[in-house]
């Protein structure tokens, strides 16, 4: 067909020297081919993904970097890595952590007033407006040292760290709500809320799990702390969290995975923690209004101050109709919300099913007040049947779930099986699975966990690489494998090594949503992007002195920097205040004092 509509619209030299071309091209693609050992499936997927020297990408992946702290910025479809960006960790190449600007970003993540300079960066989040994202913010979470970072996406720099007041650790986070009011954040193991001791036998009464409502200033870029509050919950160790959108929109999702409250013992001969912690059959699923909670923070008289933070008490949550727990199959892990909120999906982990619930039948049975129970902590119980649209039984480990933009169908990543299956969660029924490699965590379709996801490409991010590359040692890098997911079967067509902590989940924007800056503006704080009050413009230079206090105000293009001596005492103690005053795109320059640990880039 294509060859006859070519033979139409050509003139006939054309025609024949591209024959020629084809013929020669072809034959020596077939020797390079049997050269390297190279099916027709392996070209294909080369030539899905390729992009020629200087053409651009579709979409931007931004990976948590793990224990690294950072995020990881690559493109799709070429799978080439364009940035590591310093969040929790200070990184010299951009000056973070080494500058008073940034120093002052990575201070705010302080933790009892200890300075931590390593996180875990774990799920990252894009602000979103009607639930699609937009493209101006990501937030991303530190698991191991609760706390949340903004990064701005017009310059690709961390611009805030908060620090969370009341929780220990976290995994809950960051999930964005439809609007990026809030980025919700919630605890993983239940600890005391005052982070006093309390022993372990006091466990039910003193330790507590929480998720935090970190309220976000769209037009100011960052969280605003005061604003910010925390529901209380069970210390039930919650797990993943997702926020409602469409008919769901205003209610947030929390799994759980130790409803016995076990603490452990084997050195005491009690059973392991595994053991202890999934006696029963059923953990609970958090059911919460969040919108509500935001309300009711607002009246002094439902809120109890813990660390000058306001926390909504379990009792305050239940009385207002804003707290439900809903049983859902034990110790299970991911809870993703459909595109159109309507259904949610959770993972079952230890269970060879994903069990997917109707938020509408969720609601009917919390307005008609149709309650199966309460829990100890008197928080209303709905019914597990009541509330479920159905079971799949998908394999060993179901773990996470992405979405197409197909209507009902899905991704979920099996983790023992090293397996992602496409099925339709309105049908109940497999349609697709393929093999990654290996030991698969999180998976994202383009833009997946918006209401727009795209159908095109998924991610699936293995946590062990194994015989996939060369041997580097016993540090193996990660694997990150595209799947190409257009068609009616799946097709792998890449492998992208990560080496750089554990690459956890990834979030992805079409390019074309992100607008970044050019050049930082002159005179401004690469923090704030305000003017900062040391800008200093050419013919301004000056060395200043008070007493042994000398200050230098220098400016900088590229390697000159103007003054080019400074002379100080020793005993002096010196402070320079360098503005970059280069103009060009793509003309950063580092500035170093030797022995002295000072760095920076401009
Ligand atoms: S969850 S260990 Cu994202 Cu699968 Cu954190």
């Amino acid at each position: 067909m294509r060859v006859k509509n070519l033979l139409k619209a050509l003139p006939i030299g054309i025609i024949l020297s591209s024959f020629c071309f084809a013929a020669y091209a072809s034959s020596e693609l077939d020797a390079i081919m049997k050269a390297r050992g190279l099916s027709e499936k392996d070209i294909l997927a080369a030539a899905k993904t390729y992009q020629p020297s200087g053409r651009k990408d579709e979409y931007l992946v931004f990976s948590s970097g793990g224990q690294s702290g950072q995020v990881i910025v690559y493109g799709v479809p070429s799978m080439r890595i364009y940035k590591y960006i310093a969040v929790f960790t200070p990184e010299p190449w951009q000056g973070y952590g080494y500058d008073e600007e940034s120093k002052k970003v990575l201070e705010g993540g302080k933790i009892n007033g200890r300075a931590m300079t390593w996180g875990d960066s774990h799920h990252p989040a894009f602000t979103e407006k009607n639930g699609e994202y937009t493209g101006d913010y990501l937030f991303i979470n530190d698991k191991a040292n609760p706390r949340l970072a903004v990064i701005d996406l017009k310059t690709f720099e961390t611009v805030q760290i908060v620090s969370n007041p009341v929780i220990k650790s976290e995994h809950g986070g960051a999930f964005v709500t439809p609007n990026s009011e809030y980025v919700l954040e919630a605890s993983q193991y239940a600890a005391p809320l005052d982070r006093n001791y309390h022993p372990l036998e006091a466990f039910e009464n003193a330790y507590r799990g929480a998720v935090t409502l970190w309220k976000f200033d769209l037009d100011k870029g960052r969280i605003n702390e005061a604003e910010s509050l925390t529901l209380e919950l069970p210390p039930y160790n919650q797990d993943l969290s997702d926020a409602g959108k469409g008919v769901s929109d205003g209610w947030a999702f929390i799994n759980s995975f130790n409803t016995e409250m076990y603490t452990g013992g084997i050195e005491a001969g009690l059973p392991p923690n595994e053991a202890g912690m999934s006696r029963n059959d059923h953990d609970y699923l958090h059911v919460f209004n969040w919108k509500k909670i935001a309300e009711l923070g607002k009246d002094p008289k439902n809120v109890k101050v813990i660390n000058g933070h306001r926390v909504v008490p379990i009792e305050v949550a239940v009385a207002n109709d804003a707290l439900f727990l809903i049983p859902e199959p034990k110790s299970p892990h991911g809870v993703d919300v459909s595109p159109d909120g309507k259904y949610l999906v959770i993972g079952g982990k230890l269970d060879t099913h994903a069990s997917v619930y109707d938020f509408e039948k969720i609601k009917k049975l919390i307005d008609a007040k149709d309650y199966a129970g309460k829990d100890t902590f008197g928080i209303p119980i709905l019914d597990m049947k009541k509330s479920l649209h159905g079971q799949v039984e998908l394999g060993l480990g179901p773990l996470h779930t992405a979405f197409d933009s197909k209507d009902g169908v899905l991704y979920t990543s099996l983790y023992v099986d090293s397996q992602v299956v496409r099925w339709d969660y309105k049908k109940l029924k497999v349609l697709d699975r393929i093999n990654v490699h290996y030991n698969i965590g999180h998976l994202d379709s383009m833009e997946g966990k918006s209401t727009k996801p795209k159908g095109d490409w998924l991610l699936a991010l293995d946590k062990l690489s194994i015989d996939r590359f060369n041997p580097v040692g016993p540090l193996h890098p990660q694997n990150h494998q595209l799947i190409d997911i257009s068609g009616p079967k799946m097709e792998l067509t890449y492998d992208l090594p990560i080496p750089l902590g554990e690459p956890h989940d990834v979030v992805s924007i079409a390019a074309d949503k992100l607008t970044p800056k050019v050049t930082f503006d002159i005179g401004t704080d690469s923090r704030t992007e305000k003017p900062s009050p040391y800008a200093t413009l050419a013919g301004q230079e000056r060395v200043e002195r008070d007493g042994n206090n000398v200050t230098v105000y220098a400016t900088m293009v590229r390697s000159h920097i103007n003054p080019e001596r400074i002379t100080v005492n020793k005993g002096d103690h010196v402070k320079i205040h360098l503005s970059s005053l280069e103009r060009a795109q793509d003309e950063t320059h580092g500035f170093a004092v030797d022995s002295m640990n000072v760095h920076a880039s401009l």
